[in-house]
């Protein structure tokens, strides 16, 4: 089952069912914070859905997280830990250090209200030369940090500042439309095996396509148990938290994000989070 946070034609915000090209929105839902917390989540949603079937075409999908707080893995995957060891030099060996040690990187990415959804346009920061998106498997925990379901993050990210130095960290990931999310949450019952989601990143640009990759959550270091009960270290999230698992994938040291381009991510079991970039 997907779960659709929407905007309809009279500018009310809802929750709803995807359903192939329709939405189904879902009475007595407040939020999706509210549907996660439900102990059968599933059976909730059947017994809640209205029988109205809204044309997807008709309304505007908006990120699907209300009051969740957005978390972030760093350095999971080897392709992270290298990249990262390239760009900032004086401070390679702490990725190195964070990839080998039990401790994840976990840093604070964004407010619910920060986060950008499908469509919307995700930012360059003006005082930074070398930017890309991090294209995330995002995992999304209720208050009592249990997986109910999974959604695309796009964890965008300044090179050059990181680069600089690693202090720089939280400038380097946090500004405004530095976070993109959508475009459903999938249940987790309804989500392949972590080891066969399969990710993929394309850029395009004046219509053409100037990067593409790919990798699996299989390639990920740690486990996503290992890393939600990190998370939840003497640390409670009322409302639920949202946490992107990192990435496998970030283009060559030649390759920057400009204005103008387009970033779709695809994760198996979920769909496609497609962005302009500004
Ligand atoms: O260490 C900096 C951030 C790493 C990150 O965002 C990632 O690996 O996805
Ligand atoms: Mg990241």
């Amino acid at each position: 089952m997907k779960l659709v946070k929407f905007r309809d034609s009279s500018g009310s915000v809802a929750i709803g069912v995807l359903d192939g090209e329709h939405v189904r929105p879902i009475q007595a839902a407040a939020s999706l914070a509210e549907v996660l917390e439900q102990r059968e989540p599933a059976a909730w949603v059947e017994q809640h859905m209205t029988g109205s079937r809204l044309a997807l075409a008709d309304v505007e999908l908006l990120a699907p997280v209300d009051r969740q707080e957005i978390w972030a893995a760093g350095v999971t995957y080897r392709r992270s830990k290298s990249a990262r060891m390239e760009e900032s030099v004086g401070a390679a060996v702490f990725y190195d250090k964070v990839y080998e040690a039990d401790r994840p990187e976990l840093f604070f990415k964004a407010n619910a209200w920060r986060v950008v959804g499908p469509g919307g346009p995700v930012r360059i920061r003006r005082d930074s030369r070398w930017n890309v998106p991090e294209p995330e498997l995002a995992l999304m925990l209720n208050s009592r940090l249990e997986l109910v379901a999974f959604t695309i993050g796009n964890d965008m990210s300044s090179r050059d500042i990181e680069g600089e130095n690693p202090l720089y960290l939280p400038q380097a990931k946090v500004y405004d439309g530095s976070c993109a999310m959508g475009p459903c949450l999938t249940l987790a019952a309804a989500m392949p095996a972590p080891d066969a989601i399969g990710i993929r990143l394309a850029i395009a640009r004046g219509g053409r396509r100037v990067f593409e990759g790919e990798t699996s959550v299989g390639q990920m270091a740690r486990s996503l148990a290992d890393l939600i009960e990190y998370l939840g270290r003497d640390h409670s999230f009322s409302d639920g938290a949202c946490l992107l698992t990192g990435t496998g994938i970030v283009p060559g040291a030649d390759f920057t994000l400009a204005a103008g381009d387009q970033v779709r991510i695809e994760i198996d079991g979920i769909g496609e989070l497609v962005n302009p970039v500004i």
